[in-house]
């Protein structure tokens, strides 16, 4: 339909722009790694990830445009890293789909960019949602080693908010949970998120895995988290998702 062809469009044409959100270590501040997400500006609007990510999954366009992500936000590391210091010990995050995850072959094309970029695997993590680990245990479980061993790091994004079972947390090698912000946003206000975020983040601590906090829009909340052990914080209060050149501009100016 309509949105589908204009996608399909849209990715040959190069009207899709990556723009990358900060992630903080809370202890020091200082920003760690970027978030790449996709963006898609038409002359009559942006249209939001919301709306066409899952247009993309339905149509399998999701497959070239997972590909163009890795590329692009691989090259703009590159780029960062080429200018030197602070850009030289950036990361970066990239999201992948559960389609892409299961179908597509991400172990080569991550291991491609990483060689024309000639970027190390260790800059990069990425994202999965809980609904991209469900399914043929065995062949999620090797896809995922073979990402670890080109040196990437896994995150399980918006973690709480899917179906897995916590089982899947100990066969899975997983190194990040990303709290969804849906928990972090109002848990000063509210008893039962807070008790959810503390119980993630010390099953994180027991689990020996790193966290990271989504949607941090006030100091308070900051301060709260770190003061639990979280380990990375993201949100609106350090930046919103940015241009290329605004993220590098803004990672000189807080490192
Ligand atoms: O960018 P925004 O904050 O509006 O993101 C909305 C949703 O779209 C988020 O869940 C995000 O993970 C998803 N998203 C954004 N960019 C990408 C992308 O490049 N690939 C995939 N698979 N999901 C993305
Ligand atoms: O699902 P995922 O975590 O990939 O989605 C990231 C989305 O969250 C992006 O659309 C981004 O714009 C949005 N986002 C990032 N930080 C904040 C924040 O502090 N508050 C709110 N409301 N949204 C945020
Ligand atoms: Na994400
Ligand atoms: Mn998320």
């Amino acid at each position: 339909f309509g949105l589908e062809t204009d996608l399909r469009r849209a990715i040959d044409s190069g009207e899709l722009r990556l723009s990358y959100q900060p992630i903080v270590d809370l202890g020091s501040g200082r920003i760690v790694s970027f978030e790449a997400l996709t963006r898609w500006r038409r002359a009559d609007g942006d249209v939001s990830p919301g709306d066409f990510i899952p247009v993309a999954e339905e149509s399998g366009l999701i497959v070239p445009l997972g590909r163009w992500v890795m590329d692009e936000a691989v090259r703009t590391l590159a780029d960062w890293r080429q200018r030197g210091d602070p850009g030289q010990s950036i990361g970066m995050s990239i999201n992948l789909s559960a389609i892409q995850f299961q179908q597509d072959d991400v172990v080569r094309c991550l291991r491609q960019a990483l060689a024309e970029h000639k970027v190390e695997g260790s800059a990069m993590t990425l994202e999965l949602t809980e609904s991209a680990i469900i399914g043929d245990q065995s062949r999620i479980g090797e896809t995922m080693r073979a990402l670890r061993r080109l040196g990437a790091r896994l995150a399980m994004d918006d973690f709480g908010t899917g179906y897995s079972s916590l089982s899947l947390l100990q066969k899975l090698p997983i190194d990040i949970l990303k709290i969804d912000r849906s928990f972090v946003t109002a848990m000063l206000a509210d008893r039962d998120k807070l008790a959810i975020v503390r119980a993630i983040l010390s099953l994180a601590q027991a689990l020996g895995k790193a966290t990271t906090a989504e949607g941090i829009e006030t100091n308070a909340l900051a301060q709260t988290l770190g003061a639990l052990g979280c380990t990375y914080g993201q949100g609106y209060l350090y930046a919103q998702p940015l241009e290329a050149e605004q993220a590098y501009a803004e990672l000189c100016a807080r490192n």
